[in-house]
């Protein structure tokens, strides 16, 4: 191996090094030191919060109820939390995650401002090498990744990009001092940042230019604040709520009737949509039937009746069917939305369909596209992310022949797991919310408790009995990966161009790297292959087992 800092005598060496402090890295490290292990957590930033901590755009918000998307591994931390509103903003999500530090004296094993620059496996040693940005390097028997899914932003290589005189950021990397009064300000992109952050860019700057390449499938928050007695309740119900989050589809604890679109009239769909819609929120539009992602008729249905409701929702007509979104319902993540489309309406904003106009270059003074040149102060790229794998291949990862993660998964079609949690090659390394596992289609803090128990009873394994090395075979490898293709080409998500394919960077991949057999099937599989000690994994034992 070729590392850049040298082992010594001095190097320090845990147990457990873990990549990140979101969601998945405090748990993951809460969990570790209960199993009594010695860990070290790396966090590039200079707190906790992941993606929580970067996204600190204006209008930055969740867009699953509040009372679902947090922990529920402690009650106690359950009950001693209340959320305020039904989607919660940024900064509050940003306390729960400080507030859970806190809790649980998480901080004393981060190490902050510190990012991991290589990590290699030792196959001598049976233990990962790991390089950090400061110059150090330290040991580890385990090595895991919480570096999230979308943590690594796409900013698009426009002709002239840094020509641009003015200030230009994307939406995860806001500056912390920024001032839009007065401001011109142009905003490329409307995924989810971008439709959340306009309204409150548009309340702010002099002018506001967006810049549109696809319409985008909505639906209205229909936010509110919390109930004090209706919070109480939900508290008292914690555990009934916890099953049922466990056994549903994507740890979303709502009703999904198993029912096909066709078995109902346009009539009564309408009434299903239209309670759905009243309701707010994606997640309740997603439950209405169980063929939305699998059926075309289906899915046509439900995107007339939302491309019908954004029709009502805009006056200027021409400004309507430019919002129309392209693609299938719920194949690309659909977006919920506060005050969007009133926003667009503002005197001081412009709006342009690059599709029909494209953004030639950035110029010193601003965009320029195929029609005119738009002078600005401001650009906001509100690209999106190079999702799932970007933030894994930042770091040199090399497994036990010296192939690194990258050049293995070469190309979306090569990204290969056992399980969404393990590579073959790369022993002793776990993935939390990886490929393959059905992290980004599910209530995500749901998932990452998912994976991180599992990894943790697969630790407690490996150490009670004296197991040196864990790795995933390449067939099991090969029969998980096949099976996830094979499920994901039955379904409309194959179809379309979206940051779960990498369709959104390069426009060409289509394999969907994505378990869609929802959360309690792969609780189970992944459970089953654990309680039947570890089929699919080659174990390497510290000494021969003892045989009865
Ligand atoms: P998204 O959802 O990937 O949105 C990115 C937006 O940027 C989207 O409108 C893209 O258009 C647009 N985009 C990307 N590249 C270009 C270029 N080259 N030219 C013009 N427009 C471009 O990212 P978000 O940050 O909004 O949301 C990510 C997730 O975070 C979201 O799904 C939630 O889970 C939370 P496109 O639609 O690709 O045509």
């Amino acid at each position: 191996m070729n590392l850049k800092n040298k082992l010594t005598e001095q190097t320090k060496h845990y147990d457990a090094v873990v990549v990140g402090a979101g969601f998945s890295g405090l748990y993951m490290l809460h969990r570790l030191r209960e199993a009594g292990l010695s860990v070290r957590v790396y966090e590039a930033a200079k707190g906790v919060g992941g993606v929580w901590y970067w996204n600190t755009y204006p209008g930055a918000r969740c867009d699953t109820d509040s009372i679902y998307y947090n922990y529920t591994f402690s009650e106690e931390l359950y009950n001693e939390w209340t959320w305020s509103e039904r989607y919660s903003s940024q900064p509050e999500i940003l306390r729960y995650l400080n507030y859970v530090a806190d809790k649980f004296e998480l901080r004393e094993d981060i190490q902050f401002e510190t990012r991991v620059s290589d990590a290699h496996f030792d196959n001598s040693t049976n233990q990962w090498d790991v390089n950090l940005d400061d110059g150090s390097v330290v040991t580890a028997k385990y090595f895991i990744t919480g570096v999230g899914v979308l943590s690594t932003m796409n900013i698009p290589e426009f002709k002239g990009k840094d020509s641009f005189k003015g200030e230009a950021f994307h939406t995860a990397d806001w500056p912390e001092k920024l001032d839009l009064k007065g401001k011109k300000v142009g905003v490329i992109g409307t995924g989810s940042s971008g439709v959340q952050s306009i309204p409150e860019i548009a309340k702010e700057a002099e002018h506001l230019t967006i810049f549109q390449r696809s319409g985008q499938f909505t639906a209205p928050a229909n936010n509110y604040a919390y109930d004090e007695e209706d919070v109480k309740e939900i508290k008292a119900n914690f555990k009934a709520m916890r099953r049922k989050m466990e056994r549903t589809y994507d740890g979303i604890p709502i009703d999904r009737p198993n029912r096909s679109v066709l078995d109902h009239t346009p009539k009564e769909r309408n009434k299903v949509f239209q309670e759905a819609w009243d309701k707010g929120g994606v997640p309740y539009l997603l439950a209405t039937y169980s063929d939305l992602k699998t059926n075309e008729k289906s899915n046509a249905s439900m995107a007339k009746f939302v491309s019908s409701k954004i029709y009502d929702l805009v006056k200027d007509q021409e400004l309507a069917d430019d919002l129309q979104p392209v693609d299938y319902f719920g194949t690309k993540r659909p977006i919920t939305h506060i005050g969007f489309y009133d926003a667009l309406e503002q005197d001081n904003v412009s709006f342009l369909n690059v599709t029909e106009t494209p953004i030639e270059e950035i110029t010193p003074k601003g965009i320029k596209t195929s029609e005119s040149e738009h002078d600005l102060d401001i650009i906001i790229y509100a690209t999106g992310f190079d999702a799932i794998t970007g933030s894994l291949f930042k770091i040199d990862i090399r497994g036990k022949d010296g192939t690194s993660l990258k050049e293995k998964w070469a190309d979306g079609e090569k990204t290969r797991t056992n399980l969404g949690l393990t590579t073959a090659g790369f022993p002793n390394m776990f993935i939390i919310t990886g490929p393959e596992s059905p992290s980004v289609t599910t209530n995500m803090p749901m998932a990452i408790e998912q994976h991180v128990d599992w990894i943790i009873d697969c630790i407690n394994y490996l150490e009670t009995n004296k197991i040196a090395a864990i790795e995933a075979t390449v067939e099991a490898e090969d029969a998980w990966s096949t099976a996830v293709s094979d499920r994901a080409n039955k379904t409309l998500f194959v179809k379309t161009k979206s940051w779960y394919t990498g369709g959104n960077i390069d426009g060409e991949s289509t394999r969907f790297p994505i378990y869609l057999g929802g959360m309690p099937k792969y609780g189970e599989i992944i459970n089953n292959i654990a309680k039947n000690g570890y089929e699919g994994f080659d174990l390497t034992y510290q000494e021969e087992p003892v045989k009865n």
